[in-house]
């Protein structure tokens, strides 16, 4: 052969090779097995990632992992211990003992119960739940408050009628877990009123949304969301930025709006969690930036591990981030 045929079948395989390597790649099945040693490795400790409660249950579900259908091994599953709750509390997780690991806590009737362990290997583990008195009721919201703090601060958002038409806000918070402290209040005022057409229930999260070390409120209505970047604190009444429309993906359904570092850069942004009621999978989607320009959601869809039907009850929804107290960390970047 003259080495310029030498080339061109050279040329030949080689093209014929890309061709079929792409065309095994753009039509292989996506990687949701179910085996373990071809789940994609998990960064655990890396970001945050979703926890859902199965109030019917009493069962929490740590996820600790923000891949797509997620193997049930990046699931950790069991019994809260919330005897003394019924199914009306809301829940979160958030630090409350400034140990780095956020564990549960849920608002019933204006009182906040909380816990400083998840589960641990013992087989004679119980949980410990404190209660501390919030005052309102209504949705939990934790974050990071304070920066002289070392953990997180628990409050909650209380809505009052102003007129026959909108709501006034105001959140009720305290970064002090001792049982004496009287909870401190913030105006925020009327944040995506009726009479601006904003319409559906509201739904409040605590992010950084600035990356500034500190987390503040963030509210949602229908397809909206309203942030500021001031903590809350009892002298000023908060500046909120303009509303976001955040284009929400479905329609049919409200979705739970969470917030969390999903990409580990320090920024907290979006994400809204639908639970689907006609199969036995949620989807979660959510995006690392504010900016609806720069690309499609990301989408983490999750089985029932719950080990409850998912159609039957209502799930809650919030964000947590595996410190490595759980599970061991060994192989894992952090
Ligand atoms: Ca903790
Ligand atoms: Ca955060
Ligand atoms: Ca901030
Ligand atoms: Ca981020």
């Amino acid at each position: 052969m003259q080495p310029k045929q030498k080339r061109m079948t050279f040329g030949v395989i080689a093209v014929v090779c890309f061709v079929s390597i792409l065309f095994i790649l753009t039509n292989h099945p996506p990687a949701f097995s179910d085996d373990p040693s071809t789940a994609t490795p998990i960064r655990i400790g890396y970001s945050d990632t979703l926890a859902l409660i199965d109030p019917s249950s009493g069962k929490v579900s740590l996820i600790d992992s923000i891949e797509d259908y997620a193997h049930s091994a990046y699931f950790h599953t069991y019994p809260l211990g919330i005897g003394t709750l019924n199914y009306k509390n809301d829940f979160v997780m958030g630090d409350w003992d400034g140990d780095g690991q956020k564990t549960p806590g849920a608002l019933s009737r204006g009182a906040f119960y909380y816990t400083n362990t998840l589960q641990t290997a013992d087989p004679n583990w119980t949980n410990d739940w404190t209660q501390i008195w919030l005052g309102p009721e209504g949705k939990p919201v934790a974050g990071y408050f304070d920066s002289k703090s070392d953990h997180d601060c628990i409050g909650v958002v209380d809505q009052k009628k102003l007129d026959g038409t909108n709501d006034t806000l105001a959140f009720y918070y305290t970064c002090d877990f001792s049982g004496s402290a009287v909870p401190k209040s913030q105006a925020l005022g009327v944040l995506l009123p009726r009479s601006e057409l904003y319409a559906g229930p509201f739904q409040f999260v605590a992010g950084d949304w600035d990356g500034d070390g500190v987390e503040s409120l963030a509210v949602r209505r229908g397809s909206f969301i309203r942030l500021t970047n001031d903590a809350p604190s009892t002298t000023e009444t908060p500046l909120f930025e303009t509303p976001i429309d955040f284009t929400a993906p479905k329609t049919n359904e409200y979705g739970v709006v969470v917030a969390g570092d999903w990409d580990g850069d320090g920024i907290d942004t979006f994400g809204l969690f639908y639970q689907l009621d006609s199969i036995d999978v949620s989807e979660f989607y959510y995006r690392n930036d504010f900016d609806l320009e720069s690309g499609d959601y990301l989408i983490q869809h999750i089985r029932d591990f719950l080990e409850s039907p998912f159609h039957r009850v209502h799930l809650f929804a919030t964000s947590w981030r595996q410190q490595c107290v759980l599970f061991s960390c060994e192989g894992f970047p952090r």
